[in-house]
């Protein structure tokens, strides 16, 4: 969970999302989770296969964003929903217990409830601004610091992350950070993971 890469293909043309995605594998993300907001069911799930077996291959965990048929349908290590979508406790129901569930929560009692509901991750956001995503608000850094006080389960921040503010979430308890725009906006994805990898680690570590 120590840099895990949330897929837009906002800034695909030159190379393909999977080719983006392989290089972020190369520059070391630890996790990818595939985000389709506008594709028909069919092209994602052929997607989904394709970048699942390239995750495999890299021995990094693939997660699909809220399709939980799409999650099941393409084998993914979990499942990331919001709070909008379908509950951890149905999502469990759904896809049984060897999938991870991931939750998008935004404070304690949220964190509280997905832990209880059978959540196996927790992204918490938006620590910055961000335009990638425009449906969220800032969560304080203290209200972050309590979730990760709170709950055992592994927590990342997601919102806005970049390499020149990784370094202002170093004390909060958090076990990564989720990034779009860091990632799949830069003209040299590897060399900019591998940057954001060690960048993340001290981070974690101080
Ligand atoms: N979820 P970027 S913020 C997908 O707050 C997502 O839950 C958020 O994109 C939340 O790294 C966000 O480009 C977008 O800022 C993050």
């Amino acid at each position: 969970m120590l840099l895990y890469a949330v897929t837009d293909r906002a800034w695909t043309g030159k190379q393909s999302l999977y080719e983006q995605v392989e290089c972020a594998l190369k520059g070391g993300v630890t996790c990818v989770q595939l985000r389709e907001k506008d594709l028909n069911d069919e092209d994602f799930l052929k997607e989904a296969i394709e970048i699942s077996a390239l995750c495999k291959q890299y021995g990094v965990p693939f997660f699909i964003n809220d399709n939980v048929e799409i999650a099941i349908r393409c084998h993914a290590d979990g499942v990331h929903v919001g709070q909008d979508d379908m509950d951890a406790g149905q999502v469990r129901k759904r896809v049984g217990d060897d999938m991870m569930i991931g939750v998008s929560v935004h404070s304690v009692e949220e964190a509280l409830k997905a832990v209880k509901d059978g959540a196996d991750c927790l992204g918490a956001g938006a620590v910055f601004s961000t335009s990638t995503k425009t449906d969220t608000n800032i969560l304080k850094k203290e209200t972050l610091r309590d979730i990760c006080n709170t709950v055992d389960i592994p927590v990342v921040a997601i919102g806005g992350i970049g390499k020149s503010n990784i370094s202002k979430l170093a004390g909060t308890g958090i076990d990564g950070v989720a990034m779009v725009s860091a990632i799949f906006a830069s003209n040299d994805i590897e060399n900019e993971c591998r940057l954001l990898r060690s960048l993340s680690l001290e981070m974690v570590n101080s």
